[in-house]
């Protein structure tokens, strides 16, 4: 049964594509991949059709030119869902998530999460060998749109998650528009506005061994620019739903009797399982 599609977007990997996607294909019989590659010049998108012939595991979705991370994982998400998937996976394509850890995420999945959040930042998840730079301005980023946004994860741009089909859909994916790391902090936030049942699952994050980021200024730029505007213009919206949250959780402990049975028990060793309480 393969219900999981993983959707591996390429810029210039060819280093590193062959090892990522055996690996990604050992560590789980119920998964698919998708690489999509926006026209690398290094020739990843050959590549990508040779390992494709080899095994109708893999596919492959080609685009004209580089038009970022965002734009990628849109197209591969408008893909899966039109192919039936019921669970759609976002992995880097350099070896920096590790699809050994895939398991622990789908199982947070099968145990009813809508997104499952790859996390750096919580217990038993970490970035040993980042450089300090990288780990503080990662750090800084999800400090900051969790301030702004009013987000309770600890890593809200990360980019190794699990979405469920529905999920996408409430989200209105496609009509995303930013790019790089904004992209993960818009999916995050929708998912959350939406009330959707999020779950934040351990990831070892390793730096990548070969070929370079692709991580530039104008990223970090995009993503502290429409995190602030959103943070002002959702201020009001946000209050009036707190408050309103605020009441009803009031108004249900009064009738509550401190039995707390009825809730999902989502994911065993999961550390941060956010929106179990009624939310969806
Ligand atoms: N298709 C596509 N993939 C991209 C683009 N930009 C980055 N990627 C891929 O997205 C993944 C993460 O990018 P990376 O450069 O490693 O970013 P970093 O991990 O933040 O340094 C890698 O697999 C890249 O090849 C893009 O414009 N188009
Ligand atoms: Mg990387």
């Amino acid at each position: 049964m393969f219900d999981t599609l993983v959707i591996v977007p390429t810029y210039n990997e060819i280093e590193n594509l062959t090892e990522i996607t055996s690996r990604i294909l050992a560590a789980s019989d119920r998964v698919h991949i998708l690489v999509v590659d926006d026209n690398s010049p290094d020739g990843t998108g050959q590549l990508a059709d040779e390992l494709a012939a080899a095994t109708s595991r893999i596919r492959v979705l080609h685009r004209l030119q580089k038009s970022g991370l965002g734009d990628a994982y849109r197209a591969g998400f408008a893909w899966g869902l039109e192919q039936g998937y019921q669970f759609l996976v976002e992995m880097d394509g350099d070896g920096s998530h590790r699809p050994e850890q895939l398991p622990d995420l789908l199982a947070a999945a099968d145990a009813g999460a809508d997104v499952v959040l790859g996390s750096r930042w919580v217990t038993g998840g970490g970035a040993p060998n980042w450089a300090l730079r990288r780990s503080i301005l990662s750090r800084a980023g999800s400090f900051y749109a969790r301030c702004a946004l009013g987000l309770p994860y600890r890593d809200v741009t990360g980019g190794y998650r699990v979405f469920r089909n529905t999920a996408l859909e409430r989200i209105d994916y496609a009509t995303v528009q930013s790019q790089g790391y904004c992209f993960q902090i818009e999916m995050a936030w929708r998912a959350h506005e939406s009330r959707l049942r999020i779950v934040e699952v351990p990831i070892q994050f390793a730096e990548r061994e070969n070929g370079t980021s692709k991580m530039s200024m104008a990223i970090v730029v995009e993503a502290v620019t429409r995190v602030t505007i959103w943070g002002f213009t959702g201020l009001p919206s946000r209050l009036v739903r707190n408050a309103v949250d605020a009441s009803s959780v009031g108004a249900r402990s009064l009738e509550d009797d401190g039995n707390d049975s009825d809730r999902a028990p989502l994911h065993g060793g999961a550390p941060a399982a956010h929106g179990l309480d009624g939310r969806r």
